[in-house]
């Protein structure tokens, strides 16, 4: 296990672990964990052997957002200008998240609260723990919710769900987050890093090249009509079929063998 005090970034066998890692701040958000954080995602686009990611948080909870403690107004000489911490440091994140062309894991260990639901959100395939909950803090300090809530939230659950869990922050426990389509599935506290660390093993031995590329076109469709998308899947259909992995996959198919995928 390598990396900042923040993160602990750890590759193994293809899956870059990077694990959140202020426990007794339940994992909130300072500057240093959003500089490591973001260049744990920077090596993960860089870095050929990185091949999946697995996201999640040391201790009890998954994150908690911005570290409030930062945002001390008795401690401010002025109102802060939130614009400018969310152009600096929250959007470079999801941006660099939602465009990462490997797939990325969300193992939810526990809270996740304002900008950590919705980081956990912007990740492909999220698992929770059952005791795990998911927050739309923001409301309950007057703020919007960001780091992509706004777009997520709606076009996942719908307005009438959306506005509900923004305006009450009320906890959406991980079952019914299960049910509502916004997660992947919640799992038994304790088989969670277990299960999560089972399918970024299986992603990261895959062709991954081919997940970049359905990434790419599923992110697409939320602003395509279908015969853009039809457009969009024959050019990304045409660049699957000279990738390596596409070789393989049929040849070992036909040899009745497991495939070897190196990603490319
Ligand atoms: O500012 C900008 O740049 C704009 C961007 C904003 C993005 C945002 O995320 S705004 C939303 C910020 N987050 C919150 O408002 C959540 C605040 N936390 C909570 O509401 C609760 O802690 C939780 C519901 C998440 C969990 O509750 P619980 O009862 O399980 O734990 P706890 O006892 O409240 O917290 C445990 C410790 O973590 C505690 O420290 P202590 O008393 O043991 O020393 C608590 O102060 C600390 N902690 C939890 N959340 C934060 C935090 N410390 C700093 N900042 C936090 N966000």
């Amino acid at each position: 296990m390598t990396g900042s005090e923040t993160v602990l970034t750890d590759l193994s066998e293809g899956v870059l672990r990077l694990t959140l890692n202020r426990p007794d701040k339940l994992n909130s958000f300072n500057e240093a964990l959003h500089l490591a954080l973001r260049a744990g995602f920077e090596r993960a686009r860089d870095d050929d052997a990185v091949r999946a990611v697995l996201l999640t948080g040391a201790g009890r909870g998954f994150c908690a957002g911005q570290d409030l403690g930062d945002r001390d107004p008795r401690k401010a000489s002025g109102p802060p200008d939130l614009g400018r911490t969310i152009e600096t440091f929250y959007n470079p994140l999801l941006r660099l998240m939602r465009s990462l062309e490997k797939p990325i894991v969300c193992a939810v260990n526990g809270v996740a609260a304002g900008a950590g639901a919705n980081v956990a959100l912007a990740c492909d395939i999220v698992l929770a723990a059952k005791s795990a909950r998911f927050i739309q803090a923001f409301a309950k300090i007057g703020l919007v919710p960001d780091s992509g809530g706004t777009w997520t939230l709606p076009r996942i659950l719908g307005e009438p769900r959306a506005k509900a869990l923004a305006l009450t922050a009320e906890p959406l426990d991980a079952e019914t987050a299960a049910a509502w389509g916004l997660i992947w599935k919640a799992v038994p506290d304790d088989a969670l890093m277990d299960e999560a660390g089972a399918l970024t093993a299986r992603l990261a031995a895959g062709p991954t090249k081919g997940f970049g590329l359905t990434k790419r076109a599923i992110h697409a469709a939320a602003a395509n009509t279908l015969d853009q998308q039809l457009d969009l899947e024959r050019d990304l259909q045409r660049d699957a079929g000279r990738s390596a992995d596409y070789a393989e996959g049929v040849a070992a198919f036909l040899d009745k063998r497991k495939p070897e995928f190196r990603g490319r």
